[in-house]
């Protein structure tokens, strides 16, 4: 591992806190709530993650996060990444949780976000880690769901800084969304949303011009519009990219082909997340490290990336002045 990577100050803008779940706490959580799972034991759960492509992993992700059924299931899944990140020199997080996939299981909305909420102030007083939390809209389900997701939210408005768009991108275009991301605006949400993943460039365009976004997650399709590419460098648009996540699931054949280097030399806000990083083979230092070896990025790149991070970040000017 490299020191240069370590004691980098970090953050991290795309991370699902239900994909931060490791093999050995599924199976803490499964024996604590009395829950059969479909595999004998952590290693037999680990060695079915080798994906396809987005919905293998997601078919498994879904299975994983069953387990989880109380307030303290959240917080200590919240808590086992934050200390991961503490130890990794992540200084601020931003966090997407996918209420609808613990709703309809019956655990209510309270839970989820009451757990996931107190781990975060927790980890801010212990560790210094700020954060920042984010209701992800699941897209394969009807945008009557997200909307009725938002009525669910609203006492626990001040808890929460955004609004996002994940699981199955093709054929649930950010077309599907536009009512949900109005009502959000209007509530006061920042906006993100997940395009350009497994989807066309098109996707990236509507999230901005439809859903009124102010970041993009994943965007790599993006390589393949070099109108477009230059417009998101023009304004800045940051894209929070996940190169684990696309080597795993099959975006890109190998790191070396990976696009961040070219999309930072055109002059592209991109930054470095983990996704999930349970299941995509590491958190932070891992996704950098892959960078230095795959694309023999410089530390100069990396650090500019680093930089990328604190510019697309939702903190302050004067946190961001305490971060660079
Ligand atoms: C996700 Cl990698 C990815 N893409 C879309 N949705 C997701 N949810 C969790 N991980
Ligand atoms: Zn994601």
């Amino acid at each position: 591992m490299s020191a240069f990577i370590e004691q980098l100050p970090k953050v991290e803008l795309h991370l699902h806190i239900e994909g931060s779940l490791e093999p050995e706490l599924v199976f803490a959580l499964a024996r604590r709530n009395g829950i059969t799972l479909d595999y004998a034991n952590e290693d037999a759960l680990r060695a079915a993650y080798e994906f396809d492509d987005l919905q293998s992993f997601l078919n498994i992700y879904y299975a994983g996060m069953s387990v989880l059924q109380t307030e303290q299931d959240f917080f200590d899944m919240t808590h086992a990444y934050l200390r991961r990140a503490h130890n990794e020199n992540v200084r601020h997080t931003e966090i997407f949780f996918d209420p609808q996939a613990h709703t309809e299981r019956g655990v209510p909305f309270s839970a989820v976000v009451t757990g996931i909420h107190r781990a975060l102030e927790q980890a801010r007083y212990d560790w210094g880690i700020s954060s920042r939390l984010i209701l992800s809209f699941l897209r394969h389900l009807p945008e009557e769901s997200a909307i009725e997701t938002l009525r669910q939210a609203e006492p626990f408005h001040a808890w929460l800084t955004g609004v996002g768009l994940d699981s199955s991108e093709t054929g649930n275009p950010p077309d599907k969304f536009r009512r949900a991301y109005a009502l959000a605006r209007e509530q006061g949400y920042r906006l993100v949303a997940h395009a350009g993943e497994e989807g066309p460039p098109q996707y990236i365009r509507d999230a901005i011009a439809l859903l009124r976004v102010e970041r993009i997650d994943h965007g790599v399709a993006a390589i393949q519009d070099p109108a477009l590419m230059a417009e998101l460098a023009e304004s800045r648009m940051p894209l929070t990219v996940c190169p684990l996540s696309n080597l795993k699931l099959r975006v890109v054949n190998s790191m070396s082909d990976h696009p961040m280097r070219t999309l930072l030399q055109a002059g592209l806000c991109v930054t470095v997340n983990s996704d999930d990083p349970a299941y995509f083979g590491g958190y932070m230092n891992a996704n950098y490290m892959a960078l230095q070896q795959g694309l023999a990025m410089t530390d100069s790149e990396l650090l500019q990336l680093a930089a990328n991070g604190v510019e697309a970040s939702w903190l302050s000017p004067e946190e961001k002045a305490l971060l660079l």
